[in-house]
């Protein structure tokens, strides 16, 4: 007779082999599947540091809501800001189905432990950066995150499907605000280059390190979480700007990007990585700002967070005496 604890050995090996399976054949994984721990441990990591992303990248915009230009502009920048909001919700939610709870999550936030995107640690000095942002940072989410609608796990994917349609609707309003500031006068025209001069490497930074230094990408790859590298996107994303920065008449900071016909990508210069990870350290130029207001902001929505909770258990009293 088979011992319980060789049993569970067969049945792990079975779950396993069915997990592969289902990666070999480019199947979704659903929450109720069987995964090794190393995968839900790298989706949690993923996911939530691109739900933080979503979360702490409200703070450069909603700083020009307050002093949009015209009315237009602050309907569709207040309009973008909760966009990224609710793209943070789908995202959470998607990791809680691995089995992390949202209050974990918040809590490795606010006490600095957990990572966000790079990009939100610049700040915003003028009406243009709400340009360079939508054109530069929204245009590298798409480029980064089509992809990931693919990505084997369900719940992300799906939920990433969603968050590229209203992407691609911010990258379309920064690019207008720049071409619009582009057809301005020469005030316009320089405020909208020096955004674009102060955006342009820290978006190149927003795919991670180069592919051989990228500890985790190999792996993510053969996941299907990942569908191409960080360099393979960074060089995407540039090849979709150099036609759009013609038509707008701005110059990508960039004396030694040109296209190289025998190799078929792009040339640029060196990134500069001390930079990237001087951010990634938390010494970037507003790391301490956006946590602290992260912080604040958490503080003071706890009567919220009370009274939903309340206002929950109420209604769950009312149904169990309907019942
Ligand atoms: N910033 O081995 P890899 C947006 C970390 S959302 C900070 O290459 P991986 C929308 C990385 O986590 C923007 N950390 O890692 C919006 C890892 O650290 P760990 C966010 C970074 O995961 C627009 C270490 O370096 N998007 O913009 C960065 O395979 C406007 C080694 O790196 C996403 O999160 C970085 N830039 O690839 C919102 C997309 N890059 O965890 C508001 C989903 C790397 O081992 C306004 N995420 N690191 O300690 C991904 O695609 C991937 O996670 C990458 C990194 C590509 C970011």
């Amino acid at each position: 007779m088979t011992a319980p604890a060789d049993l569970s050995v067969v049945e792990d090996a079975e779950a396993q082999a069915r997990f592969e399976d289902l990666i070999a054949q480019d199947s979704r994984i659903e929450p109720r599947d069987w995964m090794p721990d190393a995968y839900r441990k790298t989706l949690i990591r993923q996911i939530s540091q691109h739900a933080h992303s979503e979360i702490i990248g409200m703070q450069p915009e909603s700083n020009w809501i307050s002093r949009a230009p015209s009315l237009k502009r602050k309907a569709i920048l207040m309009a973008k800001v909760q966009d990224e909001a609710g793209h943070g919700l789908y995202l959470y939610s998607a990791a809680q189905t691995l089995g992390i709870s949202r209050e974990e999550m918040t809590q490795q936030l606010i006490e600095g432990k957990a990572k966000y995107s790079s990009i939100f640690n610049y700040t915003t000095p003028t009406w243009a950066d709400m340009g360079a942002i939508g054109w530069l940072v929204d245009g590298a989410a798409i480029c980064n995150q089509v992809p990931l609608c693919r990505a084997s796990y369900g719940p992300y994917g799906r939920a990433m499907i969603r968050i590229c349609k209203e992407e691609s609707f911010h990258q379309r309003q920064g690019f207008e605000i720049l071409l619009e500031l582009m057809q301005g006068t020469e005030a316009q025209r320089r405020m909208a280059q020096e955004a674009v001069d102060r955006w342009y490497w820290p978006a190149l930074m927003m795919f991670g390190p180069p592919d051989d230094q990228s500890p985790n990408s190999a792996q993510s790859m053969a996941w299907n979480i990942k569908r191409f590298s960080n360099d393979e996107l960074r060089q995407r994303f540039v090849g979709m700007l150099v036609p759009q920065a013609e038509v707008m008449g701005v110059t990508l900071p960039d004396p030694n990007l040109k296209w190289n016909e025998a190799e078929q990508r792009y040339d640029m210069s060196e990134i500069d990585w001390t930079e990237f990870h001087e951010v990634l350290a938390g010494r970037g130029p507003a790391n301490a700002e956006r946590l602290r207001r992260r912080r604040e902001a958490h503080e003071e929505g706890a009567w919220v967070r009370e009274a939903a909770a309340e206002y929950a258990r109420k209604q769950a009293l009312k149904q169990k005496a309907v019942a």
